[in-house]
């Protein structure tokens, strides 16, 4: 019997790498180089399956009459870098990896809110470029997030867990707003009606919904204007959910005290002015960097293929 043509368009942790060797006729991207939009045409021409990361655009033009794929296996939980509705089109199922990667992006969220809070990348580096001169009663002081207030957007599994870390271990009041009613968000929060109560109450406002379609800019100039100055932005989710000029305008104004970015609009670039201000903490979108993370994600892909090429429905379809 024939075994599918999968091909993956980056380099995967090596337990995954021969599960999948293990099931499927599969090229690998040991070089670890990016995918070109022609490259990625010819990969839905040859193979049965394309497994894409964030870092590969596949818009309507990639999806094009796609000679062969019929399914793409997102490596990741968001799919923003796919155009659902042109894969549809195309009749190719689109799978992701929900679930696996939420504590670990969660506890990026929280890292990036304590870093800002705690002034830790500052500090550190102070020490590296040999400019600490000794402790001081008035040097490096941050915030406490101890009885703040936690603004959540997006209350799904992140943002749950996001919650779940600041209730129980910073002692923070949780507000959020979703789309939906949240009836179990874990811990005592309120949900608030729209996204401008929550900015008015936050001292943390945290980003976790989706990215892309109507979330573009969710966060803009004049969304930015409606958080306290003395607010700090936390983004672990997408990063065209904020209008990344309007947020570099927001901090040089002194409009809000400070963000922490770990995704960015036009990934991997980002504005220059970020990378100069001190109360603006820094990330290469990490969220799901564990070794624990990155091979359960993996192994879902390999789950939603094996799944699809046995005729049974994949458990993580969203097309
Ligand atoms: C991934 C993520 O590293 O899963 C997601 O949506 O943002 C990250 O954790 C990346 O997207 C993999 O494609």
């Amino acid at each position: 019997m024939t075994r599918p043509r999968v091909i993956c368009s980056r380099k995967w942790p090596a337990s995954v790498e021969a599960a999948l060797r293990a099931r499927f006729d599969v090229v690998l991207n040991q070089a670890d180089v990016a995918l070109s939009a022609a490259e990625l045409k010819d990969a839905l021409d040859n193979f049965d399956a394309v497994c894409p990361t964030v870092t590969d655009t596949i818009d309507a033009e990639v999806l094009a009459a796609p000679g062969r794929a019929r399914i793409l296996g997102q490596f990741g939980v968001g799919f923003n870098n796919i155009d659902l509705e042109a894969a549809k089109a195309a009749g190719l199922v689109v799978t992701n990896t929900p679930g696996v990667l939420t504590d670990a992006t969660a506890d990026i969220a929280l890292t990036l809110l304590l870093n800002v809070a705690r002034r830790i990348h500052e500090g550190q580096t102070m020490l590296r470029a040999g400019e600490w001169t000794g402790w001081r009663p008035t040097q490096l002081m941050g915030t406490s997030p101890q009885g703040k207030t936690l603004g959540i957007i997006g209350m799904g599994r992140i943002g749950k867990a996001m919650a779940k870390r600041c209730f129980h271990a910073l002692d923070m009041e949780i507000v959020f707003h979703d789309a939906y009613p949240i009836t179990d968000p874990g811990v005592p929060a309120k949900q608030l009606a729209t996204i401008e109560e929550v900015l008015q109450v936050a001292d943390f406002v945290s980003l976790h919904c989706t990215g892309g379609g109507d979330n573009i800019h969710l966060i803009d100039a004049a969304r930015l204007a409606r958080m306290k100055p003395t607010a700090y932005l936390i983004n672990s989710a997408r990063g065209d959910l904020i209008d990344e000029a309007a947020l570099v305008a927001a901090l040089e104004a002194g409009a809000i005290a400070g963000a922490g970015l770990d995704v960015y609009e036009r990934e991997p670039a980002l504005s220059a002015a970020l990378t100069g201000m001190a109360n603006v903490c820094l990330l290469p979108h990490l969220g799901s960097a564990t070794i624990e993370t990155r091979e359960a994600m993996g192994m879902t892909v390999v789950e939603n293929l094996s799944a699809f090429f046995e005729g049974r429905e994949p458990p993580n379809r969203v097309a």
